[in-house]
This record gives C-alpha cells, sequence and structure tokens, in this order.
C-alpha cells in the first residue's frame, strides 16, 4: 500500500489479532509502503511474530475498506448519520424504554472505545443490553473465574507455561491459535526436555507436535476428566491441605460428588482408555509446577463453566495457584478480550470488575460517572439479544467490530432477525460483511494503524495500540462514534473527552474508586496519565495500584513482570476464600438417527474468524484456500466420500457445502469445519448456519463445538479451478470459494447441473467483453474434461479447469501464470495444461506463507537428506521467519520419513 506523507519513525505498537498481545514495531518505509517486525521490548512476544502478524502490511491496504457513511445504502455526512443515530435511540427510549435498544460490541474495540460504550449504556441510557462477541468466546471462564475466586482473574503469567515441568492444553489449538506463545513454550521445552506437554483434544491437531501425550476425549468429556482427577488427587494423598484449610471452602462437597469417578468410570465418559488416564493422572500429581491452559474446546460448551471450575478445583486443591510454573490459564482469543472484561463489556458485569448485581457497586459507579440512570438488572446475553431482535423486543441495535451474521450460533436466524429490525447500526472497517448488507447506518471506523488506544493481553498486560497511518477516507475511531452520539443524546457533560488518553485516565481512576484492595482491577498507579505519558506508555501488568508505582506513572515497572494472585489465597469473595464447586458430569446426547455425527467447528492457521481482513493477504490465503470437513476415512469410506469430493453437512439449522480433507487426525463420528468462511468467499461456507442457539446455563456461551449433523456427499456434475486477474463472478455456481492470490483470484468451483459450453463459462466468470480477448482451449469432451484460458495481448486474464472429478491441476503453478508474460505459444500451451515443464517442479500446496514454500518442495528436501527442521529450514528458508509452520513441516518431514523408509 501507499500513503502520501512523509515518511514517520519507528512505530511501537501492539498486533490486533490473538489475546497473545505480541508487540510490533510498524515503520514506513520512503516509498510509502509499511514494514512490520516483532518488538524485540516486548514482553509478551519478544520480538517474534506468528504468520498473521507478520503479514499485517499486507491487510492494511485500503481496497474494500468502508469509508464514508452512509444511509440505506447512500453516501450521507457525519452529522446527518450520527444525528439520526441519536435520534432513533432516543425514540425507541422514549416510546418503549431503555431495554427497547441495545449495543453488540466486541473484543476487538480498544479498552477506550469499550469503555465509552459501557458507559453510555448502563448509566445514561439506563439498560444493561450491551454484550460482546466475547460471550461467545470468554464467558464461560469469566463465570467459572467469578464461582471460584469471586473475581474474574488470571492469576498467572506466560512465564508460567516455560517455568512448569507439566504443561495440560486441553481445549487449545495453542499451535494456530497462540502462535507465540505456542513457540515460548516450544522453545522452554527445547531447553528443558524434562517438560512434559498433554494435550487434551478430540482432534490431533498442530499443537499435538509438541505433546508427550494426547488424550483425543470425546466432546466435552472434559468435566468427567478433570472431576476423576480431583478424586485422583485426593485418593493419592497429595490434597495441600494446608492451602485447601485456609484458603478454600467446600472441598468435600467437591470432593463428594466425584466420588463415584473411578478410572473405569472416567474412561467410560471421556471414551479415553484406562492406561492413558492412569498416565495423565499419574504426571499430574508427580509434578507440582503444573499449568493447565484452556481454551475454546473448554468455553463454548453448554456445560463450559462447569469444565472450568472442574479444572479450577483441581488447582486449588493441590494450591497449585499464583505460583511461578503453576496455576490455571485461561487463554484469551481477541487482542482486548481483556479489556472488554475489565470495563465491564458484558451485559451482567459493570465497570472495573464491579458487580452489576451488587446495589453498593452501581451506586459507586453511579455517584463516578454522574449517571443520570444506571441500569438495575443484568441486559440481554448474545444470543438472547438477537432472540430480542428477531421478537420485536430491540427496537434499535448499534453493532461495532463484529460480524454477528456469521458468528453467532443460528446464523441464518440472525440474519432474519436483522432484516426486521426497525434500526441497525454497523460499524466496521470494511465495506461489505454479511452484517453490514443488514445495516441501515453504516458508520466507518478507523482500524489497526489508524486508531489509538489500548488493549490487554492474556497475561493482563495493557499495551499500546498506536496510529502510524492518517484515517482514511471519512473514517473516524469507534470511541468518536460513540461520544458523538452521546452528546447528541444530551449527555455532552459526561462524554466530553477531547482524546483516549483522557477516557483511559477516566477509566484508571474508576479502578481505584473505593477499591482498598477488595477487588483485583486496579491500575490507580495510572490515573493521572497526562497526554504525553499517555503516549509513552510502556506495557505494564495489571494490578498497578498507585502505592506500587512510586516512580511516577510512566515509569516502567520491572517488577510487575512477575505479579501473580492468590499464592497466598486472598480471593475476592466475602469471606477472602475460593469457593470449590462441586461439578460432575451431565448426559447430554445430541446427535440421532437424522443426525448422527458430531461436528466441531474452529480455527485455521492464518485466517481470523470472518476473513475480512486476513482473506486481504495472498500469502495468509495461501494456506487454506477454501472451507472444509476434516473427516475420519472410515467414516468418509462409510459415506462414499472420497478425498476432495464435496460434502455437505447439514443439522436441523442450515447446512454448509465444503471441500472434504480425509484425515486421521479426527475422530471417527466426528467431522471439523472452520469457521471462518462467509458469504463474500464461498458459495455456502457459514457454519454457524448449522450450531443450534444451545447456550451454557450459567454464561450464556454457545455450544459451538459440539453439534449434530448429517453428511451427504455432493454429487457434481463438474468440478472446476479457476484463476482470474479480477474478481470473478461466481453468483450462478452451486459450490464456490474463492481467495485472493498472488496477481489476482485464485477459485474452486462445482456445480451438480451439467455443463452446456465450457467456454460460456470461461467468458461469464472474466465478465469478458465479446471481443478483444483471445480464447485458447482444449476439450476432451467425452472425458469431460475442459482447459481454458483467456489472454488479453500478453497478458493472463483468467484460466479455467474442469473435469468430473476433483481437478489436479498445480494450483501454484496457475496462480504463478497470472504475473507472467505469455507472449509466445508454448507458454500458452503451459497454462493449458495446468502444470510447469519438466524443469520447474510443482512446489504443492503452501506450507510456509512466509517464503511461499510448499509440500512438493519439503518432500525433495527430505527425499535429498533433510531430515530435521533445522535442515530444511536451511535448504528452503521454510519455518525460519515467523516459525508458524514448523509444526506442520515437522509433520510432512515425519511422513516422508516413514514413506521412504518403506519404499
Ligand atoms: N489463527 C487464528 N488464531 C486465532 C483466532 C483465529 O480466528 N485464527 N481467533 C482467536 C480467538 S477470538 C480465539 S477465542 C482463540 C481460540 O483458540 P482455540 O480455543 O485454541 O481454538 P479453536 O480452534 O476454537 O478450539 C480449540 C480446540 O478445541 C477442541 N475441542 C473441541 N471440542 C472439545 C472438547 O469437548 N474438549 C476439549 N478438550 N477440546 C475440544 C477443538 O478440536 C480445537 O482444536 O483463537 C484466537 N487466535
Ligand atoms: N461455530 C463457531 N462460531 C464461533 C466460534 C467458533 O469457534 N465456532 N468462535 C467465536 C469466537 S471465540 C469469537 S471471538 C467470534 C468472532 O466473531 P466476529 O467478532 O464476528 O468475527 P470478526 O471477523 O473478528 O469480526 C470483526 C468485525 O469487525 C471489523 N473490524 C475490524 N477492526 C475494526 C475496528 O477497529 N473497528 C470496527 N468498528 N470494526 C472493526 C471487521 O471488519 C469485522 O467485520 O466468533 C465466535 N463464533
Ligand atoms: S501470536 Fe500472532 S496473532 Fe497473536 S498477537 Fe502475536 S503476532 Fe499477533
Ligand atoms: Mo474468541
Amino acid at each position: 500500500m501507499t500513503v502520501n506523507h512523509t515518511a514517520n519513525p519507528a512505530i511501537n505498537t501492539a498486533c490486533p489479532y490473538c489475546g497473545v498481545g505480541c508487540g510490533v514495531i510498524a515503520t514506513q518505509q520512503p516509498d510509502g509502503s509499511v514494514s512490520i517486525k516483532g518488538d524485540p521490548e516486548h514482553p509478551a512476544n519478544f520480538g517474534r511474530l506468528c504468520s498473521k502478524g507478520s503479514a499485517l502490511a499486507e491487510t492494511i491496504g485500503l481496497e474494500d475498506r468502508l469509508l464514508y457513511p452512509e444511509i440505506e445504502g447512500r453516501r450521507a455526512g457525519w452529522d446527518t448519520a450520527l444525528n439520526l443515530v441519536a435520534q432513533e435511540f432516543a425514540a425507541a427510549i422514549a416510546e418503549h424504554g431503555p431495554d427497547s435498544v441495545a449495543f453488540y460490541v466486541s473484543g476487538q474495540l480498544l479498552t477506550e472505545d469499550y469503555y465509552v460504550a459501557n458507559k453510555l449504556m448502563k448509566g445514561f441510557i439506563g439498560s444493561a443490553n450491551i454484550d460482546t462477541n466475547s460471550r461467545l468466546c470468554m464467558a464461560s471462564s469469566v463465570a467459572g473465574h467469578r464461582r471460584a475466586f469471586g473475581s474474574d482473574t488470571v492469576p498467572g503469567t506466560y512465564e508460567d507455561l516455560e517455568l512448569a515441568d507439566l504443561v495440560v492444553l486441553t481445549g487449545s489449538n495453542l499451535a494456530w491459535c497462540h502462535p507465540v506463545l505456542y513457540q515460548r513454550l516450544a522453545a522452554a521445552k527445547e531447553n528443558r526436555p524434562g517438560m512434559e506437554v498433554v494435550l487434551i483434544d478430540p482432534r490431533r491437531t498442530m499443537t499435538a507436535d509438541i505433546a508427550d501425550l494426547h488424550l483425543a476425549i470425546e466432546p466435552d468429556g472434559d468435566v468427567a476428566l478433570f472431576a476423576g482427577l480431583l478424586r485422583y488427587i485426593a485418593e493419592n494423598g497429595v490434597v495441600q491441605g494446608d492451602y485447601v484449610e485456609k484458603h478454600t471452602t467446600g472441598f468435600e462437597q467437591a470432593l463428594a460428588v466425584a466420588e463415584h469417578l473411578t478410572i473405569e468410570e472416567v474412561a467410560v465418559s471421556t471414551g479415553l482408555q484406562p492406561h492413558e488416564l492412569e498416565t495423565f493422572y499419574r504426571l499430574f500429581i508427580d509434578r507440582e509446577r503444573t499449568v493447565t491452559v484452556y481454551s475454546q474446546g473448554v468455553n463454548q460448551s453448554a456445560f463450559g463453566t462447569d469444565k472450568v471450575n472442574a479444572i479450577l478445583n483441581c488447582h486449588l486443591a493441590t494450591g497449585r495457584i499464583g505460583q511461578p510454573g503453576m496455576g490455571p490459564f485461561s487463554v484469551t482469543g481477541q487482542p482486548n478480550a481483556m479489556g472488554g472484561r475489565e470495563v465491564g463489556g458484558l451485559a451482567n458485569m459493570l465497570a472495573a470488575h464491579m458487580d452489576l448485581e451488587n446495589g453498593l457497586h452501581r451506586n459507586s459507579v453511579q455517584r463516578f460517572w454522574r449517571a443520570p440512570r444506571m441500569a438495575e438488572k443484568p441486559g440481554l446475553k448474545a444470543v438472547d439479544m438477537f432472540k430480542a431482535v428477531a421478537d420485536g423486543r430491540i427496537k434499535a441495535l448499534w453493532i461495532m467490530a463484529t460480524n454477528p451474521a456469521d458468528s453467532l450460533p443460528d446464523a441464518d436466524a440472525v440474519e432474519a432477525a436483522l432484516k426486521t429490525c426497525p434500526l441497525v447500526v454497523v460499524s466496521d472497517i470494511t465495506a461489505e460483511t454479511d452484517t453490514l448488507r443488514h445495516a441501515h447506518v453504516k458508520l466507518p471506523s478507523t482500524g489497526w494503524g489508524e486508531k489509538d488506544g489500548t488493549v490487554t493481553n492474556s497475561e493482563r498486560r495493557i499495551s499500546r495500540q498506536r496510529a502510524f497511518l492518517p484515517p482514511p477516507g471519512e473514517a473516524r475511531p469507534d470511541w468518536w462514534q460513540i461520544v458523538e452520539v452521546a452528546r447528541r443524546m444530551g449527555f455532552a457533560q459526561a462524554f466530553a473527552y477531547a482524546d483516549t488518553a483522557e477516557i483511559f485516565r477516566e477509566h484508571a481512576a474508576l479502578s481505584a474508586l473505593e477499591n482498598d484492595g477488595t477487588r483485583d482491577f486496579d491500575i490507580s498507579a495510572y490515573a493521572g496519565v497526562d497526554a504525553r505519558a499517555y503516549a509513552n506508555l510502556q506495557p505494564f501488568q495489571w494490578p498497578a495500584p498507585i502505592t506500587t508505582n512510586p516512580l511516577g506513572p510512566s515509569a516502567k515497572l520491572s517488577e510487575e513482570s512477575t505479579s501473580r494472585f492468590f499464592a497466598n489465597g486472598n480471593f475476592y469473595t466475602p469471606d477472602r476464600r475460593a469457593r470449590f464447586i462441586p461439578v460432575s458430569p451431565q448426559a447430554r446426547r445430541v446427535t440421532d438417527g437424522d443426525y448422527p455425527m458430531i461436528l466441531n467447528t474452529g480455527r485455521v492457521r492464518d485466517h481470523w474468524h470472518t476473513m475480512t481482513r486476513t482473506a486481504k493477504s495472498a500469502r495468509l490465503s495461501g494456506h487454506m484456500a477454501e472451507p472444509y470437513v476434516e473427516i475420519h476415512p472410515h467414516d468418509a469410506a462409510r459415506l462414499r466420500i472420497r478425498e476432495a469430493e464435496l460434502v455437505r453437512v447439514s443439522s436441523g439449522h442450515g447446512a454448509v457445502l465444503v471441500r472434504a480433507l480425509v484425515t486421521s487426525r479426527q475422530r471417527p463420528g466426528s467431522v471439523f469445519v472452520p469457521m471462518h468462511w462467509t458469504d463474500q468467499f464461498s458459495a455456502r461456507g457459514r457454519v454457524d448456519a448449522l450450531v443450534p442457539p444451545v447456550t451454557d446455563s450459567l454464561s450464556g456461551q454457545p455450544a459451538s463445538k459440539n453439534v449434530a449433523v448429517r453428511l451427504t456427499r455432493f454429487e457434481a456434475e463438474y468440478y472446476g479451478f479457476a484463476v482470474c486477474a479480477s474478481r470473478p463472478a461466481t453468483d450462478r455456481l452451486d459450490y464456490w470459494a474463492l481467495a485472493r492470490s498472488k496477481g489476482g483470484w485464485r477459485l474452486e468451483l462445482a456445480d451438480g447441473r451439467p455443463l452446456d459450453a465450457p467456454e460460456a463459462l470461461l467468458r461469464r466468470l472474466l465478465s469478458l467483453a465479446p471481443s478483444g480477448v483471445e480464447i485458447i482451449a482444449y476439450h476432451d469432451t467425452r472425458q469431460g474434461s475442459h482447459r481454458m484460458a483467456a489472454f488479453n495481448g500478453e497478458r493472463l486474464l483468467g484460466a479455467l479447469y474442469l473435469s468430473r472429478t476433483p481437478v489436479v491441476a498445480s494450483r501454484g503453478f496457475a496462480v504463478e501464470q497470472l504475473s507472467q508474460p505469455h507472449s509466445d505459444p508454448r507458454s500458452r500451451n503451459r497454462v493449458i495444461a495446468g502444470r510447469a515443464g519438466a524443469d520447474r517442479p510443482d512446489p504443492g500446496a503452501v506450507v510456509c506463507s512466509c517464503f511461499g514454500v510448499g509440500a512438493n518442495q519439503i518432500a525433495g528436501a527430505v527425499r535429498a537428506g533433510c531430515t530435521s527442521l533445522a535442515a530444511v529450514g536451511k535448504t528452503l528458508k521454510a519455518g525460519t521467519n515467523c516459525g508458524s509452520c514448523r509444526a506442520e513441516i515437522k509433520g510432512l518431514i515425519d511422513a516422508y520419513r516413514l514413506e521412504a523408509a518403506a519404499e
């Protein structure tokens, strides 16, 4: 991208993707481009970045950006748009009361945005109808923490993973979802081979690469597993009697409900072998320095909160909490999931870790805000909020920095609800998303690199995001939009912020209000930051009460990097003791005769959620270029589904059409579909259309990982693959999936109707003019195989390969041709052949996105004698930059070595 203003110096900021919260240095080059590198000083990453972080510069271009406010699809001025929003919200409140309006916000907002949104709704509109996509993400962890600790506290730090002798990863694909933390763990394990890693996941993910033990648990077997572990801990005499006695309550009751969970019993509930359980349980009792990391395989469940407490119980019983190398560790997903929790962005929280249901807290906050009308009861949680939109209770809804038409369960019903809502306002950075198509008012927000504020990562570390680019078009920060609407609703005085520093100061001051050590979240050391100190704010961890920083608010507090909670009790319950929660497994059978298989959903390495940003990068799009279903070979054989064919996955709520990826990494009876594909990039890839709106009864978090489905083979008349210089027209195809590639787009397609005129399809895809274009083609009508390419002069406009079975043309080669000149017939014929000549072998599917190294190249290197990661790295550079692909390369080395040994 190019930006036409004078070059800036290097700017320290934070990555806008996952909750690891890596520090990034962005530098504008003299030619206007931006270079990105990891911040060597940042305590989260010490210079490392993963594939997504490394590709940030490729995602800040202005194509696809929403640049101007729009009302009903027409460009409008900010004043008009903001007046309209304020008027309509005020009118709905006047007529139907404060609970007739709602905000649906996001862990991708900055803390300052989040703070003012929460303040406006809970203190000034007087409703708690503000909820966030963190409901789909962290709600069960929040509920579990609060049940046990009396507060939403993550006790440990990243360093604990490096110091532990046993790291248990459950429901976490750390290698792909928290890659830099994974790399820190992998490096620690390499230095200290005695360290053991246990992975608990129904799938054998890339994270299994560092695991000494992988427990392919039955979906939702976690409560049984950890409740059984509690029993085992007690039976084997490793309960920390002192800790339990002094700092906890309820141990006996928790143990009593787990009494029946013998190893044999747990084996039945988890689908694991008794000897596997024995090994895991032994490891756990033998190693004091234990960290249990958990993420969405735990949270996104009908029993998510119980899973969390089952884990916390084991750490409390052994006193392994808040000490170096010990503790339960809920890792956050989004860059500011934690910041959102600090400001109380969930419908059942207040602000600064105060409780909405606590009258004293409500009263304090009301005085502090000078708020006219405080919310008195919890608001609607995400899934219920959209049900209220559907049945007309919500008249005006403002969605910020999230894409609920794709990410909420029962996504088709969510879209239907949006269609009926009288006013839908959406603040986004992208021009077209599945949610924006239902917006009456579109508000263009500034994105990463253009906006300023703070985020908090998984280990409670607050870092600055800093702007290094001017706001494009008329885009404005989210906080500014909220403040402008608040002013127009008559709350000018309480929202008279000039900048984010003022908001941050207020947020920090509120954290100290009547706190006196009664609440964990305290950053009063920063309540006095002036604009300069805020501009220079260094990453710091909370708690940071005023007394801990004698050097002044902007000074770096090195001793804080070891801050942990609860080593000596002092929980935030009324009696300052932690609570054991009696949990035992509950039966929930989701499958039946119609929907006999279990669908699990989640993430891939190089895409972020609904792909609005990562799909802009050709490099990131190359790793997984279409939506897919992972299916075990036995199931595939039973259903007559062959590798790379298309499969319809359907539930009682909806269906998707995706590519079959047959793999024994999957459990038989279960399948996995990634959550990323939307209507913007595929014909029918929105997996949340299948997920029922089933939630955990305490946390309200949807059960996104255990859905009953049926699989049927899609009877394709033909399959196709195309490369196109500009975005192709895909509207009339049963199946299509689009990904950006170097020089244009790559397209996978298929249709269930016979193909009459192959060249007409090419013309339609490329929207070709009737003349001025040269098409060369090869048709084998009997075989149903067609290969065509359209040229304009020596430039390739597009090539299309069709066949009755999944197309075998080399994707990498075809993509390359878009940026090559084709003046001679030989090179044109090669395009038609769909593969390189013998002199240029096909690199194969992309494994290393940094250097564009493919699987075939890695196979070649292994055959030539490279049998280690280091050797492959030396020969091909693969895996030597961000390192995100190292687990996959290792897998390939092992596979090809086995193959070679068998030959
Ligand atoms: N590349 C990439 N990274 C991301 C994101 C992204 O979109 N892309 N998103 C970020 C966000 S917001 C989040 S929340 C995190 C999520 O990070 P993770 O939670 O690590 O990712 P998921 O793939 O959602 O799910 C993790 C694993 O849970 C397993 N699982 C499913 N059911 C069960 C079960 O019953 N028990 C157990 N023990 N495991 C189960 C799944 O098989 C899956 O491998 O990732 C963050 N990082
Ligand atoms: N089936 C299934 N569903 C899931 C999950 C799963 O594992 N399985 N995971 C759930 C989880 S953990 C999460 S976190 C959610 C994520 O789901 P979403 O939050 O819906 O996904 P994103 O694509 O991150 O949406 C962010 C939106 O904000 C826009 N945006 C980016 N930056 C800014 C900004 O600065 N300001 C504004 N106003 N907009 C911005 C982007 O263009 C995009 O449209 O999905 C949930 N849904
Ligand atoms: S691990 Fe990757 S995505 Fe997560 S913050 Fe670091 S660079 Fe960004
Ligand atoms: Mo998330």
